[in-house]
Parts: C-alpha cells; sequence; structure tokens
C-alpha cells in the first residue's frame, strides 16, 4: 500500500466513515441539494426522472473523493496503468452498481427516497435509460473488465468513443424487427465529466511529405486535409468497496471550426455549419454490427479517431510529469480490444518517430513492449481488412508507416521460410489477392507482445487455424484468457434473492473471492436447503413472469421451465435450431406424444444487424411460431413461446436470474467464447450445449452430469464440412424434422403465407452452413435429458446449485489477474485517503 498524504477539502471527503455521508439523512440532504439548485426543481413537484437524476447526482458526489484521490495517487507516484482500447463499453445501468460499490444499501436509499414519496428503488431505476455503447459479448466484456481493475486495485483507462446514439432501440412490429434509433442522453446523463481543457486534435486524409531536419536527417511528415477534436467525457468506474475509482475516458467528436464565417457571411447557412456536422458524424453512432467488418470508411475514422486521441492522451500524461518518453512501456500497457483499434500500431509509430522524433528501432521497441492484442473471433467476416485505396486516401502516412513494418517483418519471414512464396502472401499484412487490403489482424498480431483467445478452445484454434504460421514464428506470443463476468453486476444486483442466500450460507466475502462459493457443496444434499433454493429461483421467475406480461401480454406460468436463448441473433449462434426443437415439442403435444413432458416456456431475446436478412427474418420465425402457439389453446399449460422485445443489459439482468435452462447451442468453433453462457450458469441455470467456446470450461467445472451436452465437436463439423455435407438427406431420416419443415412451408406459422420462411428452409435444406440439421436429433436427445431430469426437482435444484458452486472461475476477476500476471505485469495499487478533518 503507498499511503498518501491527500489533503482534501472536508466538504468534498466521503472517506473518513463517521463523515462518509452515506447514510440516509446525507444521502436525502445530497438529493435535496441537487434537485433544488442542479435541476431547479421542487420536491413536490419532481418526477420520478428528476429523482433519479438527483440521487444519481448525491452519488456521484460521493465518488469524488474516491475518484479524485485515485487520479492524484497515480500524479504523483507513477504506476503501471491499464489502457483498455475498445470500440464499444456496454456498461449497462450506472445508478445501482455505483450503490454496491460504494456501500449504500438498497434500504438506505429507500429511505431517502420515502421522504420524497418513493416506496422502491426499483421505482427509480426502471426510469435510468443505459448508455448501449455496444453490440453484444465484446463491449460487455471490455465493462466487466473495467469494474473488475477497479475491484482488484488496478489503475487502468477505458478509452473509447462516446457514441450520441449507442445501439438502437428495437421494437417488434408484425413479428419483424424494428430499428429506433437509441437517444441515451436525451434526458441528460449524470455519470460523465467532460474535459474540454483535455482535448486533442487528429487528422484524416492529405498527403506525406519529406522534409530534412535541422540536423540534416531526412524525414516524413503528415498534412492531413482535415481535422477533427476529441473531447474527453470521463465516467467514474469505481470498485467494489476500495478506494480505486478508475476512468472511462470516452472522446467526443466537435469540429475545429464549429461554424464558418465566410460562408455565412456570403449567406450560405447550410455550408456554414457543413464542416461541423462532417467532424461530429464521427461520435454519431455506433455501428450496428455484431463479429461481422463494416467495410466503410466512416468506420475507420472512428477508429483511428479514438486511438489517436487515446495514445496522444498516454503520452501527454508521460510529458506532464517528466516521464522520459521511453518510459512509455513501464507506465502504460495498451490492450488492443479485438482488431478494431489496431491502427494504434501504426499511429503510435506515427507520434512517437514524426512528432517526438525517435529513430526507427526505438518506436518499434516502444511500441511492441506496450501492445497486446486480443482475437474475440475467428469468423472471416469479422477480421477486419480495408481496401487500400480507401486506407491510402484517409491515413497516407500510417499507410507508408505499415509497409515499412511490413517490409522488416516479411525479411524475417523470408529468412524463416526461405523461397515459401505462399506464407508470405499469406503472413504479409497487405493482402495482393484480389483487390488490394490492409490486414488488421496480421498487424496488430506482428506487433503485439501478446495475442490471447478468449477461451481455451477459441485460443487453440486461433493457433492451429487461423494463424498457424505466426504462432510457429513466436509460440510464446500466443496465450489463453478465458473471459468472464463481474459477479457484483450479474449476480449480487441482478440477483439479490440468491445473494441473500449466498451471504448466509457462504459468508458475504464470495462476492471478491467467487471461488469460495464451492462451500455450497456441502448442502448439495440437504433436502430443506435444496428446497429453499428452488424456492428462490421460482421468486425471481416470478417477477420475470409479471414483466413478459406486461411486455407481450403473454401469460407464462412460473413454475414450468424456463428455457433461454438471449444473445445477438446470429445463424451461427443457431436460434433456428431451438425454434425447431419448439416445433417438435409444439407437434408432440399435438400428437399425443407428449406425455410426462415439462410444460415449458421458451424465451428468446436479442437484436439482428440490420443488414442482416437473414437474422431478421429469424425473429419474424420466431414470433411466427409464438403467435400459433400461443394462441393454442391446446398448449395452455404446456408451452409458451415469447421473444422479448429490446435486449439490453437491463433486461438481461432481470433474465438470467430467472432461468432454469441456458440454450448454448452455437456450431462448435464458431463462438469465440460465450459470456452469457457464463452468467446463466452463476446463476443455476443449467447448460444445454455444444462443445464450444467457454462451453466446453463451464462444463469440466461444473461436471459433465451438470451440462446437457450434445453436438459435432469441431472437428466433426470440419470432417461433415471435408466430406461433403448432405443437409437435404438428413431430413430424410428424421421425420419429426420432415413434419416440421412441412408445416414451415405450408404457412402454418406464419398466416398460410407459404413464401415468408422460404429462404429459411432453402437455406436449411439446401446449404446449412451452420450444421443445424446436422445436430438436430442429438439436440432432441439432449432436450428429452432436460425433460427427464426437470421431473426430479430435487436433483435438479442439487444440479442447479452445483452450477452456482462451482463456476467462481468465470469471474472477472479472475481474467483480470491472469491477464496481470501473463500479459501486462500490472499490479494493484491501493489508494489511501487522508482527510482534511479539522
Ligand atoms: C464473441 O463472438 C465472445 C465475445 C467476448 C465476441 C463471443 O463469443 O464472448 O466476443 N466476438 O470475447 C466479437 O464480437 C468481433 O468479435
Amino acid at each position: 500500500s503507498h499511503p498518501l498524504d491527500l489533503r482534501l477539502p472536508t466538504p468534498g471527503c466521503f472517506a473518513d466513515p463517521e463523515r462518509a455521508g452515506l447514510d440516509a439523512d446525507a444521502v436525502f440532504d445530497g438529493m435535496t441539494e441537487h434537485l433544488f439548485f442542479t435541476l431547479g426543481k421542487l420536491a413536490p413537484t419532481a418526477s420520478n426522472h428528476d429523482l433519479y437524476m438527483a440521487l444519481s447526482y448525491a452519488v456521484r458526489d460521493r465518488l469524488m473523493t474516491r475518484y479524485l484521490a485515485s487520479l492524484e495517487a497515480i500524479r504523483a507516484r507513477p504506476h503501471k496503468t491499464v489502457a483498455y482500447l475498445s470500440a464499444e463499453f456496454l456498461i449497462g445501468p450506472q445508478l445501482n452498481s455505483n450503490l454496491l460499490n460504494l456501500g449504500i444499501s438498497k434500504e438506505i436509499a429507500e429511505q431517502a427516497l420515502r421522504r420524497f414519496r418513493i416506496e422502491s428503488l426499483d421505482q427509480i431505476l426502471e426510469v435510468e435509460e443505459e448508455p448501449g455503447l455496444g453490440n453484444g459479448g465484446l463491449g460487455r466484456l471490455a465493462a466487466c473488465y473495467m469494474e473488475s481493475l477497479a475491484s482488484l486495485q488496478v489503475p487502468a483507462i477505458g478509452y473509447g468513443i462516446r457514441y450520441e446514439f449507442g445501439i438502437f432501440n428495437q421494437l417488434i412490429r408484425d413479428g419483424w424487427q424494428v430499428e429506433v434509433t437509441d437517444k441515451w442522453l436525451k434526458g441528460g446523463w449524470p455519470w460523465e465529466l467532460p474535459q474540454p481543457e483535455e482535448a486533442c486534435f487528429v487528422g484524416f486524409g492529405g498527403r506525406t511529405e519529406s522534409y530534412t531536419d535541422g540536423k540534416g536527417n531526412y524525414r516524413s511528415r503528415w498534412i492531413p486535409s482535415e481535422h477533427a477534436i476529441g473531447i474527453p467525457h470521463d465516467v467514474p468506474v469505481l470498485g467494489y468497496r476500495v478506494n480505486t475509482c478508475n476512468r472511462l475516458r470516452l472522446w467526443r467528436a466537435d469540429a475545429t471550426e464549429s461554424f464558418d464565417f465566410y460562408a455565412f457571411n456570403i449567406g450560405d447557412y447550410y455550408g456554414a455549419v457543413e464542416e461541423k456536422v462532417g467532424s461530429e458524424t464521427l461520435s454519431k453512432v455506433l455501428y450496428p454490427n455484431d463479429g461481422t467488418d463494416e467495410g466503410r470508411r466512416l468506420r475507420l475514422k472512428q477508429q483511428h479517431f479514438f486511438v489517436s486521441c487515446s495514445l496522444q492522451d498516454m503520452l501527454r500524461s508521460l510529458g506532464n510529469r517528466g516521464i522520459p518518453i521511453e518510459e512509455f512501456p513501464n507506465h502504460w500497457t495498451v490492450q488492443l480490444n479485438d482488431t478494431h483499434p489496431a491502427i494504434a500500431v501504426a499511429e503510435l509509430m506515427r507520434l512517437l518517430i514524426d512528432e517526438h522524433y525517435l529513430d526507427w528501432d526505438t518506436a518499434w521497441d516502444i511500441t511492441t513492449r506496450s501492445v497486446a492484442y486480443t482475437n474475440h473471433t475467428l469468423l472471416p467476416e469479422a477480421l477486419e481488412k480495408w481496401d487500400l485505396t480507401r486506407f491510402a486516401s484517409l491515413l497516407p502516412r500510417h499507410l507508408e508507416l505499415i509497409y515499412e513494418i511490413n517490409r522488416r517483418f516479411l525479411q524475417q519471414v523470408r529468412l524463416r521460410y526461405p523461397g515459401n512464396d505462399a506464407i508470405q502472401r499469406k503472413l504479409s499484412i497487405i493482402d495482393e489477392d484480389g483487390g488490394k487490403a490492409v490486414r488488421m489482424a496480421n498487424l496488430a498480431t506482428i506487433a503485439a507482445h501478446h495475442v490471447n483467445g478468449v477461451a481455451a478452445l477459441h485460443s487453440d484454434l486461433l493457433k492451429r487455424q487461423l494463424m498457424p504460421e505466426f504462432a510457429e514464428i513466436w509460440p510464446e506470443k500466443f496465450t489463453n484468457i478465458t473471459n468472464g463476468v463481474t459477479p457484483r453486476r450479474w449476480v449480487a444486483l441482478a440477483n439479490p434473492a440468491l445473494s441473500r442466500l449466498l451471504d448466509e450460507h457462504v459468508g458475504p466475502e464470495w462476492i471478491t473471492n467467487m471461488e469460495l462459493l464451492t462451500k455450497l457443496e456441502e448442502r448439495q444434499h440437504d433436502t430443506a436447503f435444496l428446497e429453499q433454493w428452488g424456492a428462490t429461483k421460482l421468486s425471481v421467475k416470478r417477477k420475470l413472469a409479471g414483466y413478459i406480461h406486461r411486455q407481450t401480454g403473454v401469460l407464462v406460468d412460473p413454475s414450468s421451465l424456463f428455457d433461454v436463448q438471449v444473445k445477438r441473433i446470429h445463424e451461427y449462434k443457431r436460434q433456428h435450431l431451438n425454434a425447431l426443437q419448439v416445433i417438435t415439442h409444439y407437434l408432440r403435444i399435438k400428437n399425443g406424444q407428449a406425455n410426462g413432458m415439462a410444460p415449458r416456456t421458451v424465451i428468446f431475446g436479442g437484436k439482428a444487424a440490420p443488414g442482416y436478412y437473414m437474422a431478421k427474418l429469424i425473429i419474424r420465425f420466431i414470433n411466427g411460431i409464438a403467435e400459433t402457439i400461443n394462441a393454442d389453446p391446446d398448449m395452455e399449460g404446456r408451452l409458451r413461446v415469447v421473444f422479448l422485445p429490446d435486449y439490453n443489459v437491463k433486461l438481461a439482468e432481470q433474465i438470467y436470474p430467472a432461468s432454469d435452462l441456458s440454450e448454448q447451442v452455437s456450431t462448435a468453433g464458431k463462438e469465440a467464447s460465450g459470456t452469457g453462457n457464463m452468467k446463466f450458469a452463476m446463476n443455476g441455470a443449467l447448460t444445454i450445449g455444444t462443445l464450444d467456446g467457454a462451453n466446453v470450461e463451464i462444463r469440466e467445472r461444473v461436471g459433465p452430469e451438470n451440462f446437457f451436452l450434445f453436438g459435432k465437436t469441431e472437428t466433426e463439423i470440419m470432417e461433415l464440412q471435408t466430406k461433403g455435407y448432405r443437409p437435404r438427406q438428413i431430413v430424410e431420416t428424421l421425420p419429426e424434422l420432415a413434419e416440421a419443415l412441412r408445416l414451415i412451408g405450408l404457412g402454418h406459422f406464419s398466416n398460410g403465407d407459404g413464401e415468408l420462411f422460404r429462404p429459411l428452409l432453402d437455406n436449411l435444406t439446401g446449404f446449412d452452413p451452420f450444421f443445424v440439421l446436422a445436430d438436430f436429433a442429438d439436440y432432441l436427445r439432449a432436450q428429452d435429458e432436460v425433460n427427464q431430469a426437470w421431473t426430479n426437482r430435487k436433483q435438479w435444484n442439487r444440479m442447479s446449485l452445483l452450477n452456482t458452486a462451482r463456476t467462481g472461475f468465470f469471474s472477472s476477476d479472475r481474467s483480470i489477474q491472469d491477464y496481470c500476471q501473463t500479459i501486462w505485469k500490472a499490479e494493484p495499487f491501493p489508494v489511501e485517503i487522508t482527510c482534511d478533518v479539522p
């Protein structure tokens, strides 16, 4: 620990427990002041939104001591800081997590709220708008990692973009997804601190030129044709019950000249704001693609924009503290969250060489000692490639530097594989096949000191399939860090009922040490406890049932098996496999073959990328099935299907705790890790899943007898692919499947419209690129096992308990400790606070 003589003024100091300001009176006083002075509202007429704002400001005030102390500690005593570069941070609602991490209990918050005639904290949490600054797993992972970094007291900054519009809101109209702009900032967002004085300039376009400096050295410089300004907006990230409060630093783009007076004077009112509009477009909107590359100029501009601002910010912080630039790798460890920030390699080289006048070797040494890269997918369509001409016109200097990095690297390759042209072409940063392009994964891999995948299987496939030659050249570079999720949000906040049980039977330390949950195993044969376990789950399911009814009008039975698949909609995730299984279930009931089948509620949720036709059709398909089944009196009390619209973090917090069965049914080899799978298991859901991503490790940990495994392995899928796969032949051998497909083709789930789902049917029976039909029979077999297991409720509860007990490994605290030890060489830096209390 590093005691620091931080004399903070008493009014702002909430460090002293006596004066911590965390009691109900203090919270009430804080709210009252903010209502009046910050919001200009009177208590008697304040709306719930006003009260949400007032409570948020009062809570934010109470973060400030820790926030400033953390900043000051690192300024006074430099310590290696993690710079987590990510185009997405899906942080979710902030109020509740800050209350938890600060230590303001729900009871205390409610005591304060009652004085404003509000009975429950939930009424206030309900009005909070979440910043949807991410698509799915990748962005949510970044948010869990930021929370764990702070909780483990490791100094870190999450660098990203403050999108004005995040991921679209999803409406369902006539069964189809409709996208609506996400105006998350419209009511004001109390969790950010704009820092206009720390703005950074970023260039685009233009040309490069050579010149001779004062010492007679040839140099290059970039003369951009356009500029934008990045204004940092800082979001405090407080750790759980510690003084460490890190930051997300999100850049908002501004025009350099926000108003062109010349154009205005000659009467060109539109032209006068045109440049402003153009630069501000940079941080306007998040690309709503999950795991697919959007080969667009604006996307590359966004990436360069936030990366350049962030690297300038890191270099400036060294300058401000008088630290020589050569020390960069000792002060910053830069993690590239996928290839979206991979331009950092070229930009850091440019800043070091062109603006700080370092020579190539020194700059390369600094860069390669600082940067590491996480790969999040093997899907070819998600591996970013930029058209060379486009790249050259936007980032001409970066291209020069990339050519030089490539030239030096290929020299090494030639030495190692003399005469092997194929390997050179494969490893080159420049793709020469077809239209030339810059391959960002190659750039990131060549520069990074570590490259990691996100689950054991995925890291293995990364080495064996995607980058075997890179792995041969640099075996020590490649490593695995299995993903994790934060137990604070995903258990303590999302599932207070379960948390109370864990507090009682394990002790409250589980929340920062999830491995302690193994203590629950002692209870696995305790009938009374297992009943309590089941009753806790049921109470949470009741709440979700209420929500489902309010949202969709469908009444579901809380005692039925809640079978849930929530995640982005994608063919590889195979929501359609699940949907086909639901049809089979329906047909068995119809045909009187469903004796002993457990009543089920099948719940789906997730967004489809707006341009992904097949994914949108799958949503329509699920809604068609839901409509037919829910309207059929024979299904009453036996089968319900719901598609919950607008799946986001807030909704996820309601769903995971209320689930009995977690559907993790991706084609083996396609899901890099998954993180929802971990949230389900921690909350006591059993998994039905394939040997894919982190499912493999979940199954190993919870025990194969507590996991419903099905499907072909990755190797079997590859074999099938090479042998030649004929999905139509499978249909012929499976009468239940044939009947399901026939009904779909007759329009049974589309009001008689036999054409609606034709593209889906053709896809499945024609190519079936994700082997839905190949896994169908085995999936049904595993679902039968689920039904069997559910009939013995004591046994089910035992399996559920063991899932919670044995998934401590999937805490993001463990992932972050792994990153700190193997990749970042970063250590905790506890912050001490002394108040200047008279
Ligand atoms: C993967 O598809 C993984 C997350 C976080 C996603 C998912 O399996 O859990 O990353 N990849 O590691 C992705 O979005 C661009 O790639």
